[in-house]
């Protein structure tokens, strides 16, 4: 009998076909050696079974559902903010949002992030213009964003990156100065704190994506989140194509809204958020304490003041002084089964529909450029074991070691 046989709600009537999915079960993930960069956190299947239950008698599916109300209002407590507009994924939500203020022409925003970020400011064809990081954090470099101003730029758009806070002061006054917009990609910041206020209160809008990789999931999810009612009401009329009622259309929207099943999901998970987290930030104790003092070897800071997530544990790998390049790295884990990410290269402003941009040039993005060259994701997630978490670090001791 496979031993993952009790997460598999075992309701089917069709033995057969019961069977068949227990197999798949057996073909993927069993294997404890093989250890991917993540792993979805998931509830007790039962719990979310209980939830079903109710979609299938309500018959309510999506548009706006019960437990969809439920999550933004449980959202908006848990993380401190006025206002959830939840959507189908994180991509859309920033499509939205860049939609709901009108932005156009050009926007000002980091290559050192998933491509999501930028594809967004294309589908609303808007120019991006990509300013370097600051290296202490990887995040929009503040003392480089004025200098990229023109007449034409009409908002910043900065990636709270790995879930580390942007200057967001600094980047409030330069907007407030020009009279810019500042749309937060906040994919990686889900319940992350500076001071006692979430990050996700800063400039006009913030997004969140809820993606299976990502610390809160819904398995496909997001949400725009603001402090301004009048905003929401007009994000939550642009992802259900636009209705503001029945009869009215108030522009071209589009259907970017989130079902019952993920919303039921999010309600779950987020009874587990702060048990993960903990459970997150003792694996980042652990690597800190075992890669520390690796010659070549650097990771980010636990920056004071912030209250993290723990969403990526990046590292940097100076090959000169490391003893192999960060690929060779890379390569030797994989063959041992560690399958890291190099979360993020290449930089966006090297995919070929935007390193035409003279914005994209390498010399312009020095500190970016740099950092893609060197970045490991480590894995980590909540159900991530103390020895996986070793066994990692000694192979990267070996490893440099060996060569
Ligand atoms: N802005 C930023 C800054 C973002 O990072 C993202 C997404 C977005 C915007 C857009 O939000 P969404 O529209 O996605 O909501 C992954 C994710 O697909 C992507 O959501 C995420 N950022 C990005 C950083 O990472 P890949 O290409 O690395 O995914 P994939 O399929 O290779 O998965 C990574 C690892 O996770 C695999 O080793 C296996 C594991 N995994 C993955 C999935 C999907 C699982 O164990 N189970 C799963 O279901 O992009």
């Amino acid at each position: 009998m496979p031993k993952s046989e009790n997460h598999l709600y075992s309701g089917s009537q069709n033995a057969a076909e019961f069977a068949r999915l227990l197999s798949l079960l057996d073909q993927d993930g069993a294997d404890n050696r093989q250890i991917l960069v993540t792993r979805p956190d998931l509830p007790p299947l039962s719990e979310f079974v209980e939830y079903l239950e109710v979609i299938w008698h309500r018959r309510w599916l999506t548009n706006n559902g019960l437990f969809h109300q439920q999550l933004e209002q449980a959202l908006a407590e848990f993380l401190g903010v006025k206002q959830v507009s939840l959507f189908s994924n994180g991509t859309l939500a920033l499509m939205v949002a860049l939609q709901v203020l009108r932005i156009g022409g050009e926007v000002i925003t980091t290559p050192y992030s998933f491509v999501a970020t930028t594809h967004a400011l294309s589908w609303n064809g808007i120019k991006p213009v990509f300013c370097d990081v600051d290296p202490a954090t990887l995040n929009l470099d503040p003392s480089k964003i004025e200098a990229l101003i023109t007449p034409q730029t009409s908002a910043i758009m900065p990636v709270h990156v790995y879930g580390n806070p942007c200057a967001v002061d600094k980047i409030g006054r330069i907007a407030d100065t020009y009279g810019l917009k500042v749309i937060y990609d906040a994919a990686h910041a889900f319940g992350v704190k500076t001071g006692q206020n979430s990050v996700l209160n800063y400039g006009d809008l913030s997004v969140l994506s809820f993606h299976a990789t990502k610390v809160f999931t819904t398995m496909e999810g997001g949400a725009i989140v603001t402090n301004d009612e009048k905003l929401k009401n007009r994000i939550d009329f642009l992802k259900n194509f636009g209705f503001a009622d029945e009869v009215t259309v108030m522009a071209p929207g589009i259907n970017g809204k989130m079902n019952e099943m993920q919303a039921a999901l999010g309600l779950i998970q987020l009874k587990y958020v702060e048990e993960r987290r903990r459970r997150r930030e003792n694996i980042a104790t652990l690597y800190r304490e075992r890669l520390a003092g690796i010659s070549g070897l650097s990771f980010l800071p636990d920056f004071p003041g912030v209250e993290h997530n723990y969403a990526y544990f990046p590292i940097f790998i100076d090959d000169s002084r490391f003893g192999c390049s960060r690929d060779e790295l890379y390569t030797f884990l994989k063959a041992d089964e560690i399958f890291v990410r190099r979360y993020f290269y290449p930089l966006i402003s090297h995919f070929p529909m935007y390193r035409g941009l003279p914005s994209a040039a390498p010399e312009n993005l020095p500190v970016a450029e740099a950092a893609a060259g060197r970045v490991i994701c480590l894995p980590m997630y909540a159900e991530l074991t103390q020895n996986q978490a070793e066994r990692i670090c000694r192979r990267i001791d070996e490893i440099r070691n060996k060569k």
